[in-house]
């Protein structure tokens, strides 16, 4: 287990080398200043990369001017992205014109969520957003994002999304829990379009490839790392994550991983899925 915990400077887990990457286990909590774009987990360049078993959190940040984001995890260009059983989490911002995010996902990446824990934070004093996810693009090809079996929370602010997709981003999104502490919306940059709840996706957008499955109820978390209590709805709510696996399967070729062995275990170790079906979030309830 890693753990950074600065409360003067914010701190970056940065990857810029490209090639393969594996974070495994790792727990960065960022907060403090920045006069500059406030990440927890930062990819400037990797071909692929696995996080597993991690927790990046914002705790707060006062960044005191400008156009900037701060990002739990911000994962760059030109990768595949594949996260499992891991916590994103944005923090509390202060600044207008700032966005609290838990994950910033950009153009040329292929994204796969699994049982994790997206949330943006809180946003303050006229700060227009805060997401669970944005995905951009800017000139290149869009990213694509799916999302399993996870819990989405867009945090609190003026305007409070699930997810953000800007300029023809690509989403897959399946049962998954996604909800808000105020406003409950998915938002689309492009054309300023909201919609208010998971069931409405499909319906309403070409950039959403599939959407089922979804709900916005209170995941009732024990705490901070995903743990669910025994009555929450994100039991046995889940789906079969190996279906979805695509490219991803043949990742043993690659960073000698079985993916879905991994995806077959929670957080804790803890065999997938206990009861009939998958847990939604990084645990697998079960009694103590
Ligand atoms: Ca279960």
């Amino acid at each position: 287990m890693t753990e950074l915990d600065p409360t003067k400077q914010p701190s970056t887990v940065d990857i810029r080398s490209g090639g393969d990457v594996i974070l495994s286990s790792m727990s960065v909590v960022s907060g403090g200043y920045g006069g500059v774009e406030v990440a927890a987990l930062r990819v400037t360049s990797a071909w692929r990369m696995l996080i597993l078993n991690c927790d990046f959190r914002i705790t707060e940040t006062d960044a005191d001017a400008g156009q900037i984001d701060v990002t739990a995890i911000d994962t760059g260009r030109r990768a595949d992205i594949l996260m499992i059983n891991s916590t994103a989490s944005g923090g509390l911002v202060r600044t207008p014109t700032t966005l609290s995010l838990g994950m910033k996902i950009w153009e040329e990446t292929h994204t796969l969520v699994i049982g994790s824990r997206v949330e943006g934070g809180q946003a303050i004093d006229a700060s227009p957003y805060a997401a669970a996810v944005a995905a951009y693009t800017i000139r290149g090809p869009a990213p694509d994002v799916t999302i399993i079996n996870s819990v989405l929370n867009g945090g609190e602010a003026a305007q409070s999304n699930g997810i953000i997709l800007a300029y023809a981003a690509l989403l897959q999104l399946v049962n998954s829990d996604v909800w808000a502490d105020s406003i409950d919306c998915f938002y689309y940059w492009g054309w300023s379009v909201c919609w208010p709840n998971p069931s409405t996706l499909n319906q309403t957008s070409i950039f959403v490839t599939e959407a089922v499955g979804n709900f916005s109820l209170d995941p009732q978390f024990t705490d901070d790392l995903g743990h669910l209590a025994e009555t929450s709805p994100c039991v046995d709510a889940g789906t079969d994550p190996d279906v979805y696996l695509g490219e991803f399967s043949d990742w043993s070729n690659w960073l000698g991983v079985d993916v879905a062995e991994l995806i077959a275990h929670d957080r804790d170790g803890d065999p997938r899925p206990h009861g009939p079906a998958w847990d939604i979030g990084p645990d697998e309830w079960t009694p103590q």
